[in-house]
């Protein structure tokens, strides 16, 4: 049994996440967690959403609520929608907690103990009709890498790139449009990450078994022009962690707030803190997770997040980490993932375009989108969202395949059997067959999703679903039982058998379907992660009375598929 601590990027604050978000971090997230968890081992896993910075003020401005108000009230919305798609989080915490204020002052007295805050007058772009700083968010133009014409000041979502305001070709402003702008001085702190780039570049050197695109984005901005750029954390804005040397005022920056990106991965640690004071756990109980000299050298650390977002945890956040000097826990595995589309185009949360989560669980319960997200997580390309897909996949995958199978064993059993589990025969070579395909096809299963290959795993996990489908479509017990009622009991008994086994290995994925699965036969002792698939198929007493479930997967019709599709597909 191993210790396993994930994280998901923590989604910004400023309304609903649509499913590219969802699929990009929190989904994949959770599948890993589950099966982590599954497997035995003792699994943290958190998440937050990140309140601070730009996006959350021009949010709650849009609302027209106090900033406050709006993030407590939007945190509970995404909190509920967490649960309703099932996200299994240990605590979803909030980057304002009082946890991340000192954990994220403490660690800029650190690094400025270090060495390694400089005080810089830097040029920010200043806007007298907003009558207000434009940092990052607040101000858009063209991105000077790639010329992506709407790049935000920090940065670029169409090639990553980590920008300035001042970098900005042609800025304007995003509050009030004005491009009249002017640069004026203001004093920052900046995090001097390129006094650790040789630490740093050799840290992701060692990193031989990340994924490649994780390791790119890295190298990319290590060794990119001028190489790893010295970064400001600091901003002039009101919302946000007030700038504190520890617990020591800060001179010269008592009207400043942390960056948003210092201040948001620190929020992991703190929720993780948040965590043990929820549940009333003393400070070792969360320490155990992320310091090593508190027993968390033999934690294993995952990250899950969206490309974007890969740049501030392979270089900004592990430089606060190894710059503090302290025994914290640094990321040993960053898995990352490209962009989800939406029919043709880009999701957008400013332009409403897509599927949000909340009314994705208006229209189907959560294992449906479930399923269909991690069949096309964007692992190894940026993959598409089309509702015609979006029904093939549900149809086959999940009706006429799981579905189908649960229901047709159930039914016949209680028809013919009288809804107990049947007495009598013995498995023959059918059921080894079954067997020996199930054997393979769970070890396959378990090597992709130990290496989160969940693209792999996902396409594996159908399989063994279809090993059980068509064992019962040959194995025709409604021919053989007029014959052979002791053969038919002993078909039944097996496919009735995999349903625990089902359960299990499709938790992950699809984790209400698993719970109805698990009722079907309410296995005594609870089936847990099978270690022999042969004495897992062997297990229900004859003689049990089994649960025939509801329809577990409707079909969508193709007359649904374009109501859908008109009713989301705004102009
Ligand atoms: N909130 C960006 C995003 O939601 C950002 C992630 C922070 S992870 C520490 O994609
Ligand atoms: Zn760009």
């Amino acid at each position: 049994m191993a210790r396993i601590l994930i994280t998901s990027a923590i989604p910004y604050i400023n309304g609903v996440k649509h499913l590219g978000n969802l699929v990009g971090s929190q989904l994949p997230s959770d599948v890993y967690a589950r099966y982590c968890r599954a497997r035995g081992h003792e699994v943290m896993f958190i998440c937050a959403t990140d309140e601070h910075g730009t996006p959350a003020e021009i949010a709650a401005e849009a609302a027209e609520m106090p900033i406050e108000d709006y993030c407590a009230e939007m945190h509970t919305t995404q909190a509920r929608l967490a649960d309703g798609f099932r996200l299994s989080f240990d605590h979803f915490g909030r980057s304002s907690s009082q946890r991340n204020h000192g954990l994220t002052q403490h660690f800029a007295g650190r690094l400025a103990e270090n060495g390694l805050i400089s005080e810089v007058v830097e040029d920010q772009v200043y806007s007298a009709v907003d009558g207000r700083f434009l940092p990052d968010r607040y101000i858009k133009g063209t991105c000077p890498e790639c010329g992506y014409e709407n790049a935000r000041g920090d940065q670029c979502e169409n090639c990553t790139r980590q920008l300035d305001p001042v970098d900005l070709i042609n800025p304007r402003s995003a509050r009030s449009g004005a491009t009249d702008l002017e640069i004026r001085k203001t004093r920052h702190l900046h995090l001097r990450q390129s006094v650790l780039r040789d630490e740093l570049d050799s840290w992701i050197d060692s990193k031989s078994d990340w994924p490649i695109l994780t390791t790119s984005i890295a190298r990319k901005w290590l060794h990119d022009g001028d190489g790893l750029q010295d970064r400001g954390i600091t901003r002039d804005l009101d919302w946000g962690i007030p700038v504190k040397r520890g617990e020591h005022p800060w001179p010269g920056m008592e009207d400043k707030v942390f960056y948003v990106w210092f201040d948001a991965p620190i929020a992991y640690i703190a929720a993780t803190a948040e965590w043990a004071d929820a549940n009333r756990l003393p400070e070792e109980s969360w320490q155990r997770w992320w310091r090593t000299d508190k027993g968390a050298a033999d934690v294993h650390y995952v990250q899950f997040m969206g490309k974007d977002n890969v740049p501030f945890h392979t270089l900004s956040f592990p430089a606060t980490i190894i710059g503090s000097g302290e025994p914290w826990k640094l990321v040993d595995y960053i898995k990352s993932f490209n962009f989800l589309n939406y029919e043709g185009g880009q999701f957008s949360t400013s332009l409403g375009r897509g599927v949000f989560m909340d009314d994705a669980l208006d229209v189907l319960p959560a294992d449906y989108w479930r399923w269909w997200l991690l069949k096309h997580v964007p692992e190894t390309s940026d993959s598409e969202f089309t509702w015609e897909s979006f029904r093939l996949d549900v149809n086959k995958d999940l009706a006429d395949v799981l579905g189908n199978f649960v229901s047709r064993v159930t039914k016949f059993c209680r028809s013919r059997f009288d809804g107990k589990v049947p007495e009598g025969g013995t498995y023959g070579p059918a059921e080894t067959r079954a067997i020996d395909e199930l054997v393979a096809r769970v070890s396959a299963y378990e090597t992709h999703m130990d290496k989160i290959e969940l693209r792999k795993a996902c396409s594996e996990l159908r399989e063994i679903w279809t090993v059980g489908n068509n064992y019962f479509q040959a194995a025709t017990p409604w021919q053989v039982l007029s014959e052979d009622r002791d053969r038919a009991a002993a078909i039944v008994r097996f496919a009735l058998n995999l349903f625990p086994l089902y359960s299990v290995l499709s938790e992950p994925f699809v984790p209400d379907a698993a719970a109805t699965m698990k009722s079907v036969t309410s296995c005594d002792p609870a089936m847990t992660w099978p270690d022999d698939i042969r004495v897992a198929v062997d297990r229900l007493r004859p003689g049990r009375d089994i649960h025939v479930p509801d329809t577990m997967f409707r079909k969508i019709t193709e007359e649904e598929q374009n109501d859908m599709h008109a009713r989301f597909t705004r102009q």
